[in-house]
């Protein structure tokens, strides 16, 4: 789903000269380009009101920033003043309410089943913006508009906000600082608060307050360069526990692109096709339901492929083998183990994570990732297959809709995968040991091997199954035994790209295989880096 809010007019020549309109025509133009927009449905946009708007700002503030299209240059400027690098153009009023209004439209498709999943293209972006002020290009919170509308209209519990635009969403957190029903989860450019908006409080300690305590997850980056390593091991160790334990009704994204390869805001190194990974990692959460809003982005070639990288992922279509997994940079890993001290207390699944040293020194003067190489290559092209699942079937059961069936050969001799039985102990496993290991191996088949004795709910082998996609462009070959006929269907549907079903809030895993699971992760680190959740190689 897609929506594309264009119209811009600039007197002469841009007073901003990064968030410009073409930000939006270069990424249309991609989808269109790669035939992704045609399949697509694209929902009307609409203006929000000032009943959707007030939701999370002040009518003073809403009431001054609907005088600025009568407003002459001269005051225009002075309004600007009062805030931090935000422009204002006799029109912004009127973008930023179609802005904040299509990310309602798009919660309303999705919580209403019209669209599983979409991607709201608009500008100006939100989540800089707080209630009373303007911030960095934004004007009304798109994203945190759309979470407090969400619960409101459709009583969703639990909503997860993952910002992974390079900026800190101060707006977002500010919102929903003492909200424990919202989970902000935000990684940034920080270099020990030296960067923008150099805000003391978007550092790892800020965990929120009140009832909100824990649902503030905040991962400074304190070095430019960071790659797709650094960014997938935040997403195992930190982000997908946390979110599964949490387990959200609804996932909404703050979805900027200046966290890419090319950007001169975020100057870091992951390639467009990262996005694909982050996407799909975080489409079995909340039953599938996930709207991602775009926020930053200003290398315009690098913004438009991440964009289709994004929309293709939402689409169902395999993800390409992410490009150079080669292990997190130090830095990124003292951030991750920083903040997985800071929540250690507030996150069951984070219990095991070691605690701070007392006096624990960062950055020793080492460098992070070059920079140099601000060329990538193109990425690879994506392929949408005819057909997608294939099954071998015995005699006497049911070829699941939308599958193609082969006829079966000889038995075949099964492998064990894990012997937990304990779904959250099994998903501790799957996110913190499995896929890591997985990715980092960079198979070009994943064979998935259902043991009658596993033990396994439906739920949790289709979130493997669902997760393990991401592996081997998609290519995976699931055996089952004779006993399994009632989990072909299951099986089959996360096969054919339907999310699973959430698993609920999951409670602590078991202690003993926390350990069992936390030996082995340390056994393996040596030798596969993205199971190291810190610098330190000795804890
Ligand atoms: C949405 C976004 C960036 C503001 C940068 C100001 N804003 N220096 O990426
Ligand atoms: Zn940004």
């Amino acid at each position: 789903m897609i929506q594309i809010q264009a119209f811009e007019m600039f007197l002469s020549s841009p007073a901003c000269k990064i968030e410009v309109p073409e930000r939006l025509t270069v990424s249309h133009e991609a989808l269109v380009q790669s035939g992704l927009a045609d399949r697509c449905v694209s929902i009307p946009v609409r203006e929000a009101t000032d009943a959707d708007i007030l939701l999370v700002h002040s009518e003073e503030y809403l009431e001054a920033v609907k005088k600025t299209p009568y407003m002459t240059l001269e005051d225009l400027k002075e309004f600007t003043l009062q805030y931090g690098d935000v422009y204002f153009h006799p029109n912004i009023y009127h973008c930023a309410k179609l802005a904040a209004g299509a990310a309602l439209q798009l919660v309303d498709s999705v919580m209403t089943g019209k669209v599983r999943n979409g991607m709201a293209l608009v500008r100006p972006p939100g989540h800089h913006s707080m209630r009373s002020a303007a911030s960095g290009f934004c004007v009304f919170n798109n994203v945190a508009i759309a979470a407090r509308y969400a619960k409101q209209k459709y009583g969703v519990k639990r909503v997860l906000i993952v910002d992974w635009d390079i900026h800190h969403g101060q707006g977002v957190q500010y919102s929903f600082e003492d909200d424990p029903s919202v989970l902000y989860f935000s990684w940034h450019r920080y270099e020990h608060q030296k960067f923008w908006p150099q805000l003391r409080e978007s550092d790892f300690d800020s965990v929120g307050k009140n009832k909100g305590v824990g649902f503030n997850i905040n991962v400074p980056w304190n070095k430019v360069g960071m790659q797709n390593s650094d960014y997938l091991s935040i997403f195992c160790h930190l982000l997908l526990p946390v979110a599964y334990e949490f387990n959200p009704d609804l996932v909404l994204v703050c979805a900027g692109f200046d966290s890419a390869i090319g950007d001169p805001e975020g100057e870091m190194c992951a390639t467009p096709d990262i996005f694909a990974h982050l996407t799909h990692l975080l489409m079995n959460l909340a039953g599938g339901k996930l709207c991602a809003v775009l926020e930053g982005g200003y290398n315009l070639t690098s913004l438009a492929q991440s964009v289709c990288q994004t929309v293709q992922t939402l689409l169902g279509d395999p993800a390409p083998p992410p490009a150079n997994l080669d292990g997190p940079c130090k830095s990124a890993l003292d951030s991750l183990h920083c903040v997985r001290s800071a929540h250690r207390q507030y996150w069951s699944c984070l219990k095991h994570a070691e605690e701070e040293e007392e006096e624990k020194t960062l950055d020793k003067g080492e460098e992070g990732n070059s920079i140099e190489e601000k060329v990538w290559p193109e990425p690879p092209k994506r392929v949408t297959p005819t057909i997608r699942t294939a099954v071998v079937l015995p005699d006497g059961v049911t070829c699941p809709d939308g599958c193609k069936r082969f006829s079966s050969s000889e038995d075949l001799d099964p492998l064990i995968i894990s012997k937990l039985n304990d779904v959250s102990g099994f998903m501790h496993a799957v996110l913190g040991l499995l896929l890591p290991l997985a990715y980092e191996y960079d198979p070009t088949l994943v064979l998935l091997v259902r043991m009658s004795d596993a033990g396994l709910c439906e739920i949790v082998w289709q979130q493997l199954t669902g997760l393990l996609q991401g592996l081997a462009q998609g290519h995976m070959l699931v055996l089952m035994q004779d006993g399994e006929k009632e989990c072909v269907g299951p099986t089959a549907s996360s096969l054919l790209g339907y999310p699973a079903p959430s698993l609920g809030q999951l409670p602590a895993p078991l202690p003993e295989d926390v350990a069992s699971i936390e030996s082995l992760r340390h056994r393996l680190k040596a030798d596969w880096k993205l199971l190291q959740t810190t610098g330190d190689f000795t804890t």
